[in-house]
Protein backbone atom coordinates (compact mmCIF):
# COMPACT_ATOMS: atom_id res chain seq x y z
CA UNK A 1 0.00 0.00 0.00
CA UNK A 2 2.29 2.93 2.01
CA UNK A 3 5.40 3.64 -0.31
CA UNK A 4 8.57 2.48 1.68
CA UNK A 5 9.55 5.74 2.00
CA UNK A 6 6.28 5.96 4.14
CA UNK A 7 7.82 3.69 6.54
CA UNK A 8 11.20 4.91 7.25
CA UNK A 9 10.46 7.32 10.07
CA UNK A 10 8.11 5.99 12.68
CA UNK A 11 6.35 8.34 14.71
CA UNK A 12 8.19 7.70 18.42
CA UNK A 13 11.54 9.00 16.59
CA UNK A 14 9.18 11.94 15.39
CA UNK A 15 8.57 12.58 18.57
CA UNK A 16 12.13 13.36 19.66
CA UNK A 17 12.87 16.14 16.94
CA UNK A 18 12.32 19.76 17.20
CA UNK A 19 9.23 21.48 15.90
CA UNK A 20 9.96 22.50 12.62
CA UNK A 21 12.11 18.96 11.64
CA UNK A 22 8.63 17.52 13.19
CA UNK A 23 6.55 19.01 10.99
CA UNK A 24 8.56 17.86 7.76
CA UNK A 25 9.12 14.11 9.37
CA UNK A 26 5.60 13.83 9.39
CA UNK A 27 5.14 14.89 6.31
CA UNK A 28 7.60 12.33 4.96
CA UNK A 29 5.45 9.90 7.12
CA UNK A 30 1.63 10.50 6.22
CA UNK A 31 -0.14 8.16 4.07
CA UNK A 32 -0.18 8.86 0.59
CA UNK A 33 -3.88 9.60 0.71
CA UNK A 34 -3.18 12.86 3.07
CA UNK A 35 -1.85 16.05 1.25
CA UNK A 36 0.84 17.34 3.00
CA UNK A 37 1.29 20.98 3.02
CA UNK A 38 2.67 22.64 0.36
CA UNK A 39 4.57 25.45 1.99
CA UNK A 40 6.60 24.45 5.37
CA UNK A 41 4.70 27.57 7.05
CA UNK A 42 1.50 25.93 6.67
CA UNK A 43 1.09 23.58 10.34
CA UNK A 44 -2.03 21.83 9.18
CA UNK A 45 -2.54 19.11 6.99
CA UNK A 46 -5.19 19.31 4.57
CA UNK A 47 -8.11 16.72 4.25
CA UNK A 48 -7.04 12.86 3.37
CA UNK A 49 -7.69 12.30 -0.07
CA UNK A 50 -9.45 9.04 0.17
CA UNK A 51 -11.21 7.81 -3.11
CA UNK A 52 -14.49 6.06 -2.55
CA UNK A 53 -14.91 3.48 -5.23
CA UNK A 54 -17.88 2.92 -5.47
CA UNK A 55 -18.79 -0.58 -7.36
CA UNK A 56 -22.03 -1.21 -9.71
CA UNK A 57 -23.61 -3.44 -7.82
CA UNK A 58 -26.00 -5.59 -10.02
CA UNK A 59 -29.39 -6.48 -8.68
CA UNK A 60 -29.99 -9.74 -8.32
CA UNK A 61 -31.36 -11.89 -11.17
CA UNK A 62 -35.00 -14.28 -11.10
CA UNK A 63 -35.71 -17.34 -12.92
CA UNK A 64 -39.02 -18.04 -14.50
CA UNK A 65 -39.77 -21.03 -14.59
CA UNK A 66 -42.18 -22.96 -16.80
CA UNK A 67 -44.43 -26.11 -15.00
CA UNK A 68 -45.58 -29.21 -16.54
CA UNK A 69 -49.32 -30.17 -16.50
CA UNK A 70 -51.25 -32.60 -18.11
CA UNK A 71 -54.13 -30.25 -19.91
CA UNK A 72 -52.61 -27.05 -21.47
CA UNK A 73 -52.24 -28.31 -25.10
CA UNK A 74 -48.49 -28.04 -26.51
CA UNK A 75 -49.03 -25.72 -29.00
CA UNK A 76 -50.51 -23.50 -26.69
CA UNK A 77 -47.58 -23.72 -24.50
CA UNK A 78 -45.57 -22.75 -27.21
CA UNK A 79 -47.84 -19.39 -28.27
CA UNK A 80 -47.60 -18.19 -25.08
CA UNK A 81 -43.58 -18.82 -24.82
CA UNK A 82 -43.32 -17.06 -27.98
CA UNK A 83 -45.33 -13.83 -26.84
CA UNK A 84 -44.72 -12.90 -23.45
CA UNK A 85 -40.80 -14.14 -23.43
CA UNK A 86 -40.20 -13.22 -27.32
CA UNK A 87 -38.80 -16.97 -28.29
CA UNK A 88 -39.14 -18.10 -31.55
CA UNK A 89 -40.89 -20.87 -32.87
CA UNK A 90 -37.88 -23.21 -32.35
CA UNK A 91 -36.33 -22.37 -29.13
CA UNK A 92 -40.63 -22.19 -28.05
CA UNK A 93 -40.83 -25.72 -28.58
CA UNK A 94 -37.90 -27.04 -27.31
CA UNK A 95 -38.36 -25.11 -23.72
CA UNK A 96 -42.14 -26.49 -23.59
CA UNK A 97 -40.54 -30.25 -24.32
CA UNK A 98 -38.55 -30.05 -21.95
CA UNK A 99 -40.77 -28.82 -19.05
CA UNK A 100 -42.99 -31.62 -20.48
CA UNK A 101 -40.42 -34.59 -20.16
CA UNK A 102 -38.84 -32.90 -17.04
CA UNK A 103 -41.66 -31.28 -14.92
CA UNK A 104 -40.39 -27.80 -15.24
CA UNK A 105 -37.94 -25.33 -17.55
CA UNK A 106 -35.90 -22.19 -16.49
CA UNK A 107 -37.19 -20.10 -19.27
CA UNK A 108 -35.46 -17.12 -18.89
CA UNK A 109 -33.91 -15.05 -16.06
CA UNK A 110 -34.58 -11.36 -15.20
CA UNK A 111 -35.06 -8.63 -12.84
CA UNK A 112 -37.45 -9.38 -9.47
CA UNK A 113 -40.11 -7.27 -11.46
CA UNK A 114 -40.00 -8.22 -15.06
CA UNK A 115 -39.91 -11.89 -13.72
CA UNK A 116 -43.23 -11.50 -11.84
CA UNK A 117 -44.98 -9.60 -14.45
CA UNK A 118 -43.96 -11.78 -17.22
CA UNK A 119 -44.81 -14.94 -15.35
CA UNK A 120 -48.37 -13.48 -14.14
CA UNK A 121 -48.66 -12.31 -18.03
CA UNK A 122 -47.87 -15.99 -19.20
CA UNK A 123 -50.29 -17.77 -16.23
CA UNK A 124 -52.77 -15.23 -16.87
CA UNK A 125 -52.86 -15.94 -20.55
CA UNK A 126 -53.40 -19.88 -19.87
CA UNK A 127 -56.00 -19.25 -17.39
CA UNK A 128 -58.13 -16.69 -19.61
CA UNK A 129 -58.41 -20.20 -21.64
CA UNK A 130 -58.95 -22.77 -18.86
CA UNK A 131 -55.75 -23.98 -18.69
CA UNK A 132 -53.93 -24.99 -15.98
CA UNK A 133 -50.96 -23.30 -17.49
CA UNK A 134 -48.57 -22.03 -14.72
CA UNK A 135 -45.15 -20.10 -14.52
CA UNK A 136 -43.57 -19.29 -11.51
CA UNK A 137 -40.24 -17.39 -10.34
CA UNK A 138 -37.51 -17.93 -7.85
CA UNK A 139 -33.96 -16.10 -7.04
CA UNK A 140 -30.80 -16.98 -8.90
CA UNK A 141 -27.98 -18.25 -6.22
N1 LIG B 1 -48.03 -31.73 -20.89
C1 LIG B 1 -48.88 -30.95 -21.76
C2 LIG B 1 -49.58 -31.90 -22.71
O1 LIG B 1 -49.16 -33.03 -22.87
C3 LIG B 1 -48.12 -29.92 -22.56
C4 LIG B 1 -47.40 -28.97 -21.68
C5 LIG B 1 -46.03 -28.79 -21.82
C6 LIG B 1 -48.07 -28.26 -20.69
C7 LIG B 1 -45.33 -27.94 -21.00
C8 LIG B 1 -47.37 -27.39 -19.86
O2 LIG B 1 -45.34 -26.41 -19.25
C9 LIG B 1 -46.02 -27.23 -20.02
N2 LIG B 1 -50.61 -31.42 -23.37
Amino acid sequence: MGSNREQQLPMNVIGGLDKQRQFLATAIVTKAGQRVAASMNQKTLEKPRTKTKSKTQRPPLWKVILLNDDYTPREFVVLVLKAVFRMNESHAYKVMITAHQKGACVIAVYTRDVAETKAKEATDMGRSKGYPLYFTTEKEE
